[in-house]
Order: C-alpha cells, then sequence, then structure tokens
C-alpha cells in the first residue's frame, strides 16, 4: 500500500512511513494532519491562563543547548525563597492563572525539602490553582541526589501537590544525539521509566521533543514512535509539544536555524504519527505566535498559555520573556478563523471566547 493510500485509509504509519512523510509537500501534509485535527477537535485551539515559575537557574547537569542555567554564557546565578515564590503565585491569580508551571535547573545546594515543600505551600495557599511541575529531568536528578527512587520522589510529589507532570527533559531521545547535547542527565530509558510510573500512579502528564539542533528527521520520528508506544501502554500523556531550538547564548553549534516550513512539517507529521496522543501543543514561546497561528492549519489545536514570564527560551533568543496579554492572544485565535477556548490543565473545556 502506498504511503498515501494508508494516510486516507488512517492506518497507523511506520517508522519508514514517518521518515517518508517528510519527503511531502507541505500542502499534502497539511491537508492530512488538517483532517485529523478537524475530526478530533474541529475549529477549537486550545489555550490555558497559566503563569511559568523557574525558581532557580542553578544546575548540576550541562545541556549544550540550554542559555538558561547559570554557565559561562550566563552568570548570572538565582535561587528564590519559597516566599518569593508564593507571592509571585499570588500576584498572578490576580491575572485570573488556573494553573502554575514550575520547572528549575538541577540545584544541589538547596535540599529535597525546598524543592518540594513550596508545593504543598501554594496548594495550602492557593487550593483552586493547579500545579504543573518537576520534569522528568528533575525527577532523575532528586532521586540521584537523594537517594531515593523514583517511586520514593513521585509519592512525594502526590502528597506534596502536584497534581501533572510538565513534558520537560525529553529533547532527542536517540542515544547517539542524546549523548552529545544534554550527556549525563535522565537517559531516554529512564525518561519514559519515570513517566510510565507517573501515570500508572493514575497521573497525566506532557511529552515534549526538542528539534531543529543537531537532530535528524529519523531521530525525530524515532522520538515520536517511542512516546506513541508508551502511550499504548498508559495513556496519560495529554499533549505533544515540539519545541523549536532557540539558537542564541548556548553551546550548541548550529550552522542554521530550523526553517518554518520543517517546522510546520514536524507538526504535521507529529500529528498524523501521534494517533493515540490527543493534541498537539505548538507552544509559540519557541515557534513564535504567528507561526504557531499558521500551526492550526497544520494540526496543532493548542496554543499553550499566557505564561506571563519566560525564563528557558528567551535566554536562548525568544521572544517570549512577558508572556502575552490574554485578550491579545484570544483576539489573535479569533483573527485566524479558529475558536479561541480556555481550557484546564487536563483539557477539560473552561470556556469559549
Ligand atoms: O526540556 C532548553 C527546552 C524545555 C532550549 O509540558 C529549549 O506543557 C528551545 O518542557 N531552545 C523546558 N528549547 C520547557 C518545557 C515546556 C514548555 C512549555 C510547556 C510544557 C508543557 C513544557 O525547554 C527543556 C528543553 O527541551 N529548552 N533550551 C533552547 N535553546
Amino acid at each position: 500500500m502506498s504511503l498515501i493510500e494508508k494516510l486516507e485509509n488512517k492506518e497507523r504509519l511506520t517508522y519508514e512511513d514517518g521518515v517518508a512523510l517528510y519527503d511531502l509537500d507541505l500542502f499534502t501534509l497539511a491537508h492530512y494532519a488538517n483532517k485529523i485535527r478537524e475530526e478530533k477537535h474541529g475549529k477549537k485551539t486550545y489555550f490555558n491562563i497559566n503563569r511559568h515559575i523557574n525558581p532557580t537557574n542553578i544546575c548540576k547537569d550541562v545541556c549544550q543547548f540550554c542559555a538558561y542555567s547559570a554557565s559561562r554564557k550566563n552568570p548570572h546565578q538565582y535561587t528564590m525563597t519559597h516566599e518569593e515564590i508564593l507571592e509571585t503565585v499570588g500576584t498572578s491569580l490576580k491575572n485570573d492563572i488556573k494553573e502554575v508551571h514550575i520547572v528549575s535547573a538541577h540545584n544541589p545546594n538547596t535540599g529535597l525539602d525546598w524543592y518540594m515543600n513550596v508545593f504543598k505551600k501554594i496548594k495550602d495557599n492557593f487550593p483552586s490553582i493547579h500545579v504543573k511541575a518537576l520534569t522528568a529531568a528533575e525527577i532523575h536528578f532528586l532521586a540521584t541526589e537523594y537517594n531515593l527512587s523514583y517511586e520514593d520522589i513521585i509519592n512525594k510529589m502526590i502528597e506534596h501537590g502536584i497534581d501533572s507532570m510538565p513534558g520537560g527533559g525529553a529533547e532527542i531521545f536517540d542515544e547517539k544525539v542524546r549523548k552529545k547535547i544534554c550527556g549525563g542527565k535522565v537517559t531516554s530509558e529512564q525518561w519514559l521509566e519515570i513517566h510510565k510510573l507517573w501515570h500508572k500512579a493514575g497521573r497525566q502528564s506532557n511529552a515534549t521533543m526538542l528539534f531543529g539542533h543537531v537532530e535528524s528527521r529519523e531521530n525525530r520520528i524515532d522520538h515520536m514512535i517511542r512516546l506513541r508506544n508508551l502511550q499504548d501502554e498508559t495513556g496519560g500523556f495529554n499533549a505533544f509539544i515540539p519545541l523549536v531550538f532557540q539558537t542564541e547564548n548556548n553551546y550548541l553549534k548550529v550552522q542554521a536555524p530550523v526553517t518554518g516550513q520543517e517546522v510546520l512539517k514536524t507538526y504535521a507529521i507529529a500529528r498524523i504519527m501521534l494517533d493515540n496522543i490527543n493534541n498537539i501543543k505548538a507552544y509559540w514561546a519557541t515557534s513564535t505566535v504567528k507561526l504557531a497561528l499558521i500551526a492550526q492549519e497544520f494540526g496543532a489545536n493548542d496554543v499553550d498559555g499566557t505564561i506571563e514570564k519566560e525564563s528557558i527560551q528567551s535566554a536562548a533568543g525568544a521572544t517570549s520573556a512577558r508572556g502575552v496579554a490574554l485578550k491579545e492572544f484570544v483576539d489573535l485565535i479569533k483573527n485566524t478563523g479558529y475558536t479561541p477556548v480556555e481550557r484546564d490543565s487536563v483539557y477539560n473545556e473552561l470556556k469559549v471566547w
């Protein structure tokens, strides 16, 4: 059966099929990805009102792509106190946020309680807020640093009020590329194992893929298939988030930034390959708002949220440092002919704007 016949028949695609998708033209990919998007979500585009907080940038690991962690390229170290974090959440509540997304570097100086207790404090002070926190990379770091099992850390996360896990730290699963870009931190197998344990505990998470650096198209398809396999087993992933590599202030030498065409192809291919993950998120902080809006026609049905403050991608050159105003966000989605639907962190619909 030809690839186009498989697409017409909505067959599950193999690794080889996935690689071959990249040879199709953009319009053909858009056609099939959009068909799936429309069947699943119609014209709805999801977003949430959220606040990103990155409490420390001191990191034991050295990822070549990272401009956020304190290093020779970014000598400004910081670690927030719990009081500062709580004050930030309190201030953001005035903007009607429903979620805090808390991701830190791997700081060996704070102690485990600094990482964990703040979640409980947030829940005690602001019980309505959904806490999305700790990537699998942080969980691996904490387990290793404090001689605990992944299960121990996951139990603590649940005890301390974490509701869901963000998708960070996945980068690229291919072991050779991973060694080059972030050798030493959580391995691909460990990343998948941690999400599996989290799902088995009845919780949900997201999955990312960092692309547009030294990886190949084949590596991206391999990454998607490893996620698809785990999703078959657990069903715990809400969204897949392809993160476009930002090129500034880091140690990865990339010949040329990835093109808009390649980004759109990757969103569309993700929509086609990941038949068991409901949502494809075009995270505007890495794609730019304009491309995220176009991505709505290439399979993406989510554009993340207002975020208010963004430190990881903006350190590497993205223009996301100050988030985006709610009204502007909603108007932009409307102007493209889509329906902005505010969602909660696990994709329950809250309001059609
Ligand atoms: O894992 C680091 C990435 C991620 C760069 O789950 C970079 O809803 C681009 O995971 N260029 C953290 N990306 C952010 C993340 C995330 C973001 C939004 C929503 C969700 C979610 C998760 O940031 C890291 C890493 O892959 N990153 N440096 C860079 N130079």
